[in-house]
């Protein structure tokens, strides 16, 4: 299964460009569909295939609430190759890097050609996450923050009572956490990539300085406290995690995120990291630092042309 049309600038992320004034501005997800009950996209067990990169932060997010909320045996994973050449995500049949699957659902080579069967027309980025609905044929969803949002409740009736109960964005804390949501995002999540695909100093300067003022105010909230948010793990710390444990392997080096380390520069946040990976099974096995690192240093040649991979910090994560 690949597709005709030629859609390598969409594909071969070497060949995108910055802003006129060097910065990186990401563009909005297109399929934003939901699972919902009576909805056209029922809760069914078996109906939906999720595709993710265990390299890429926000397919990451997905994991951990799939397995947050036992939803291993309702949505079955794929996972790409982390190297991301100039057709995209490469699926196991087109490169073999070890801990990649092949595609079973769609027969697929790349990601791309999901969206091109999804929508033969689509022009955007190919990204992972994509949440595939069999029944139709087609994506549901392609945007992280929604897909967790889908995994909090939408297979509540069917999974077992102690997962159900599990909220991760729950009422009473919903407006605290949108706010911290939306700076993270900016300047953390969506920050370090703001820094590390700035093509002027300028640019880079503009993303880097309030990325660290974001941590060193994520530094204070955790002082203290197991969880972002109130006294409970929410949707907050599963959006920030995926970016700070990334952070000493790869945004250091690879995007020029150097003030501190998160290891030698902030105790708080730093602790809080380490309690979630290594106390909670979600986090630690929906992450593969091979993959992770393999991904950036080897699929950013306009970053990183010589494709070597750095060999530390040694441990990738320090332990608790
Ligand atoms: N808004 C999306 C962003 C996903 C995203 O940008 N994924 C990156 C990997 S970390 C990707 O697949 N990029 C491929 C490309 O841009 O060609 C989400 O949160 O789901």
């Amino acid at each position: 299964m690949s597709s005709q049309r030629d859609v390598s600038k969409f594909t071969d992320i070497s060949k995108s460009t910055t802003e006129g004034d060097g910065s990186f501005k990401r563009k909005p997800s297109s399929f934003r569909e939901f699972i919902e009950k009576d909805g056209r996209f029922a809760p069914e067990k078996g109906r939906y295939h999720l595709y993710v990169s265990y390299a890429c932060p926000w397919a990451t997010r997905t994991l951990i609430v799939r397995k947050l909320k036992g939803l291993e045996d309702f949505i079955d994973v794929s996972v790409v190759s982390p190297r991301m050449g100039e057709h995209g995500w490469p699926f196991a049949s087109a490169d073999s890097f070890p801990g990649t699957d092949n595609d079973p659902v769609n027969g697929a080579q790349h990601v791309k050609d999901l969206y091109l069967k999804a929508k033969p027309d689509y022009e955007g980025r190919f990204t992972v996450p994509v949440l595939w609905d069999k029944k139709e044929g087609t994506i549901v969803n392609n945007e992280s923050s929604e897909i967790i949002r889908m995994f909090n409740t939408a297979f509540n009736d069917e999974i077992s009572a102690d997962k159900a109960a599990l909220d991760i964005y729950p009422e009473a804390l919903r407006k605290e956490i949108d706010d911290v949501n939306e700076w993270v995002y900016d300047t953390v999540n969506n920050g370090v990539y703001k820094s590390g695909f700035a093509s002027t100093q300028k640019a880079y300067e503009a993303a880097v300085i309030p990325l660290f003022e974001s941590l060193d105010r994520l530094e204070k909230m955790l002082e203290g406290k197991e969880y972002l948010v109130g006294n409970q793990l929410t949707e907050a710390d599963v959006r920030l995690f995926v970016t700070i444990i990334r952070f000493d392997p790869v945004y250091v080096g690879h995007f020029k995120c150097n003030l501190r380390t998160i290891r030698n520069g902030y105790p708080a946040i730093h602790l809080w990291m380490r309690k979630l990976y290594w106390n909670n099974d979600a986090f630690k096995s929906t992450c593969n630092f091979d993959h992770i690192k393999t991904h950036y240093y080897w699929s950013h040649p306009h970053i990183n042309p010589t494709r070597v991979v750095p060999v530390g910090p040694i441990p990738n994560i320090l332990p608790l």
